[in-house]
């Protein structure tokens, strides 16, 4: 039997990080650009390159828009969480019936929006802590070893063709609780990203800060009882100073995004978090608060607030 093509939505950091190790590993792996702009820019590149240890390869990963007619069996979503909705709306009317779809997206709210627009489909979220960025057009630079959770929150074992996944070293396993490991990393990230860019320091320096953070943490676990996530509560104040030690040489990618210009995902962490807190009756001042001097911050930088 023909192996099920992986068919990669976003061509960023990310998507091409799975792309470039799926095609390595010699499984079949199609490219969805916006459209003929792109996809002309991509053909003249000749492929996708993946640099790994100083080492750079180019794959010649076929590519197509978003309007082709080759039918969907399985599609990893690799945009930003607010592009996700967007991108596979307009990839909608190609979905075979029960295809998976994997979202990639961090935080919450952009995988609930986008399962509920496909329900003949079976969306399988993903929780990654791997790092990579782009270098130049269409070239991926992969910069930190992680890990990637999958869970489509009702299957307490994965499909077949995560064998395809571990073929290609993409480290990975199912958990029967992804809500859960979502949450902790959203936790995670409003802990550390929007102070490191109200302070304009890298992760370390938070360690001047340690009782906005804890505090912050404290309000936090306590959100996430009230979620009905108190796993992902536990032991969260240790994990996020050992994380922001782990990290200290390093900007978050908040920071990043707003160093270079780039819109945040600002609602599907802070944003979810005050949301969630509030629909549960949990106060969350702090929480709140940081929300608003973010906004105020990218406002003034004449950033997206949302
Ligand atoms: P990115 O901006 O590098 O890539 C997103 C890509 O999607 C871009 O190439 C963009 O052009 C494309 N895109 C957007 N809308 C599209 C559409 N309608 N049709 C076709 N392409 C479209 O983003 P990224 O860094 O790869 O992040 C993707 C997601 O993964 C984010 O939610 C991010 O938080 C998460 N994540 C990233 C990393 C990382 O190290 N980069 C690590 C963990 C999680
Ligand atoms: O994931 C991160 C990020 O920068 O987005 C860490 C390093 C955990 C900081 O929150």
């Amino acid at each position: 039997m023909k192996p099920t093509v992986w068919h990669i939505l976003g061509a960023g950091s990310l998507g091409s990080l799975w792309a470039t190790r799926l095609a390595r590993a010699g499984l079949p792996v199609r490219l969805i650009l916006r459209d003929e702009v792109r996809l002309a820019a991509y053909t003249a590149k000749g492929g996708l390159t993946l640099s790994e240890r100083g080492q750079r390869h180019t794959f010649a990963i076929p590519a197509q828009t978003l309007n082709a007619d080759e039918p969907i069996e399985r599609l990893l979503v690799a945009c930003k969480a607010y592009d996700a909705e967007r991108a596979v709306a307009s990839v909608a009317g190609r979905l075979s019936p029960g295809a998976d779809i994997l979202l990639l997206q961090n935080g919450l709210g952009s995988q609930q929006a986008v399962a509920a627009q496909v329900p003949d489909a079976r969306c399988i979220f993903v929780s990654s802590t791997e790092g990579a960025f782009r270098d130049q057009d269409f070239s991926v630079v992969f910069a930190g070893q992680g890990f990637n959770w999958l869970g489509d929150g009702q299957q307490l074992d994965g499909p077949d063709w995560m064998a395809e996944l571990i073929n290609a070293a993409i480290p990975c396993e199912w958990t029967g609780d992804i809500l859960g490991r979502l949450w902790r990393k959203l936790a995670l990230n409003c802990a550390i990203n929007p102070l490191t860019v109200l302070y304009g320091c890298r992760n370390g320096e938070l360690q001047a800060h340690a009782a906005e953070v804890g505090a912050l943490c404290d309000e936090l676990s306590r959100v996430l009882r009230a979620c009905g996530q108190p796993d992902a509560a536990t032991g969260l104040h240790e994990e996020v100073f050992r994380v922001i030690s782990a990290t200290a040489a390093n900007y978050s990618s908040m920071y990043q995004d707003v160093a270079q210009g780039r819109r945040t995902e600002i609602s599907y962490l802070l944003g979810y978090a005050c949301q969630a807190a509030a629909r549960h009756g949990c106060p969350a001042p702090l929480l709140d608060q940081t929300r608003a001097k973010l906004i105020a911050h990218l406002l003034t930088k004449g950033l997206p607030d949302n």
